[in-house]
């Protein structure tokens, strides 16, 4: 494949300062010469910078980076549409308020495709709330509402092609609040919390959501939230939450995607290198993405789904 990585060093959707960092961090890391290891050609874009804007408020005093990230969003769009038609897109963050543009630019793609767009976001968090109900104000927390056509986002560009929730599925989550739980509730989102990955494990919840995109002949945008893995293995990030996935389990996850066939595109979020280990955790995303791109352990003939 053709992999195209696009800097975001995105800062504004939360408050403490470092994911700026990101970009560099997974360059360091050897994010491109581990995707030409497993013969893909790379493309490095660079950074992307945000359209400029006035300052704005908005009616929910909390919020706070309003314009800058509404900036974000329009570059990001306008270079994941373009880098969609070319190749497979990886935007390296950033934080996820990054997605807000990303998912755009690639649902713009599929729209011109015709084809349906699904979304895979691994994150402790399910980014559900609007401009409007969050409490932080940090618009990070906002993009899967964007994504699915949620009002309250009348100062963004209008999504292009909302996805809908049954095309949405959630793994790793353990971090809700209320008024996104119960913005959720009425959705068809597949939200694999902890809880159904203790009790069924990580791979059935996903294999069942391939097999739908598989069926739709869908693409897929995979969006992955550092804080989906437990701060043990992955401290590099602010808003850490106990009781993450697993090496083996994040690992197992990315070969199960390669082996679908299905996933178009990537964002890699929420990495602080200012709070990292001696560069642990951007290292650990680097090997995910290697997985998921066609690492192995041992070359089994693919599974089917
Ligand atoms: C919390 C945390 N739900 C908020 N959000 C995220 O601030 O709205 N943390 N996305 O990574
Ligand atoms: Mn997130
Ligand atoms: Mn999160
Ligand atoms: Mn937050």
């Amino acid at each position: 494949q053709t992999c195209i990585l696009i800097g975001a060093p995105v800062d504004s959707g939360q408050k403490r300062a470092g994911c700026l960092m990101g970009p560099a961090a997974y360059r360091v890391a050897g994010l491109a010469e581990a995707l030409t290891t497993l013969g893909h050609e790379v493309i490095d874009r660079g950074d992307v910078a945000p359209v400029p804007h006035a300052p704005m408020t908005h009616p929910n005093p909390a919020v706070h980076h309003l314009a800058e990230t509404l900036g974000w969003t329009e570059a990001l769009a306008q270079a994941g549409r373009a880098a969609a038609a070319e190749g497979f897109p990886i935007f390296l963050g950033g934080d996820h308020s990054l997605s807000l543009g990303s998912v755009a630019g690639v649902a713009a793609h599929a729209k011109a495709l015709g084809r349906p767009l699904f979304l895979l976001w691994l994150d402790a968090h399910t980014d559900f709330h609007t401009p409007q109900t969050t409490e932080s104000g940090n618009l990070h927390g906002t993009p899967v509402a964007y994504i699915s056509g949620r009002t309250g986002f009348e100062m963004f560009p209008p999504f292009p092609a909302p996805i809908p929730g049954n095309q949405i599925c959630m793994l790793g989550i353990r971090s809700v609040d209320e008024a996104e739980q119960r913005a959720l509730i009425p959705e068809e989102v597949e939200i694999a919390d902890m809880r159904v990955l203790d009790e069924r494990g990580i791979g059935a919840p996903l294999r069942e959501f391939l097999a739908k995109v598989a069926a739709a002949d869908g693409l897929l945008h995979v969006s992955l939230d550092v804080d989906f893995l437990d701060p043990s293995i992955a401290p590099a990030v602010g808003t850490t939450v106990p009781g993450g996935t697993t090496f083996r389990e994040a690992h197992l996850v990315m070969e199960l995607l390669h082996e679908s066939g299905r996933v178009t595109s990537l964002d890699l979020v929420e990495l602080n290198p200012f709070l990292d280990e001696r560069g642990q955790t951007a290292r650990l995303m680097v090997d995910l993405v290697a997985s998921l791109m066609g690492r192995k352990v041992f070359d089994r003939p693919t599974r089917q789904f």
